[in-house]
């Protein structure tokens, strides 16, 4: 099935624009002018990626490659630093998830169960919103679960990210067992034959072994009703965060498989690097990224787009 995919490269490019000084702008400054590209020069931009949240494995790597492809060319200044650099970034981050996208798959089971999970704040919540109007502008049938008992203003904010993309949701009172809610939403989706469903849930502190121990609870759940069920438990985490997001992402990683991410708030950030450094460090793919707070704003991951949309200066 050929399910529409959300991706706007020039809103792309325009929401990575601090994270593009912050990487490439300063690397073509730090080119700029320098007729020989000398160990010091290469040192120096070793450093620029290691404080840009690329990582310091993942930097050091980079110019290693970088001084290879030098030393194989006889006259240096006619390599392309930059170019190299953006190949680099761009091998890595497609490592993972080339294979097949959700949207490939989602055909294949009905309905398809989407697990959302994630600290406070990072963008759960906003992101089933956008993934449901996603979904139901390529014509699938949508229901998504409020798991988050926590708060008593979860229920409230994901109806009216229902309402506005037009699907079902299914909630109960706050206090009640998330896992109950969880079993409820895919029986009901059963009933009304439902493509897809995505369940929210609390924000919850990776260090928080009660919430993390739930989590595994809601899991084993929802296989009862579907065995092969959740297809999917994407963690979600803020562009914002930086380093921590590894922290987290490491840390929800020991308690419950995930089979990808999602990344918020690039629009904002001047992080944005930690993108090539997560998927690396948790050998999953990157899904989807969060460009603003719009319906609009949820674009499909495409590592080659991004790195060309990093790369492309006004
Ligand atoms: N700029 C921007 N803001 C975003 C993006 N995604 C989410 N937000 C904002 O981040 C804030 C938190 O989003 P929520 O969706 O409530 O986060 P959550 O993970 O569900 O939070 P809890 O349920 O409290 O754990 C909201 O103000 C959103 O509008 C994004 O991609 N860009
Ligand atoms: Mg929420």
């Amino acid at each position: 099935m050929k399910l529409f995919k959300n991706l706007n490269f020039n809103k792309l490019k325009d929401g990575l624009g601090k994270t593009r000084s912050k990487i490439v702008d300063r690397i073509s400054e730090t080119l700029s002018g320098k007729a020989k590209i000398d160990e010091n020069l290469l040192e120096e931009l070793e450093e620029i990626l290691i404080t840009s949240d690329i990582g310091y494995d993942t930097s050091i790597d980079i110019i290693d490659q970088t001084r290879k492809e030098l030393k194989k060319n006889t006259n240096r200044e006619n390599t392309d630093v930059l170019e190299t650099i953006k190949n680099e970034l761009g091998r890595r981050l497609s490592k993972y998830g080339k294979d097949s996208t959700i949207e490939d798959d989602i055909d294949k089971y009905k309905p398809y169960v989407i697990l959302i999970v994630g600290v406070n704040g990072a963008g759960k919540t906003t992101t089933i919103g956008k993934l449901a109007h996603n979904f139901k502008k390529s014509g699938l049938k949508v229901v998504i679960g409020a798991a988050d008992t926590f708060r008593a203003a979860a229920n409230e904010q994901l109806e009216v990210w229902a309402q506005r993309a037009g699907v079902d949701i299914v909630q109960s009172k706050t206090g009640a067992d998330p896992s109950s809610v969880a079993f409820d939403t895919l029986n009901i989706a059963k009933n009304k034959n439902a493509d897809v469903v995505m369940i929210d849930t609390a924000g919850r502190l990776h260090t928080k072994n009660n919430l993390m121990e739930e989590l595994k609870k809601i899991k084993r759940v929802l296989s009862k009703v579907f065995d092969y069920a959740p297809n999917e438990t994407l963690l979600v985490v803020d562009g914002n965060s930086g380093q921590n997001v590894i922290q987290q992402a490491k840390e929800f990683s020991k308690y419950t498989e995930l089979s990808g991410l999602i990344v918020t708030k690039l629009d904002g950030t001047a992080k944005g690097g930690v993108i090539f450094q997560v998927s690396a460090e948790l050998q999953i793919p990157v899904r989807y990224i969060g460009v603003g707070e719009g319906l609009e704003d949820l674009q499909n991951f495409d590592s080659e787009s991004f790195v060309t949309a990093l790369f492309t200066q006004n």
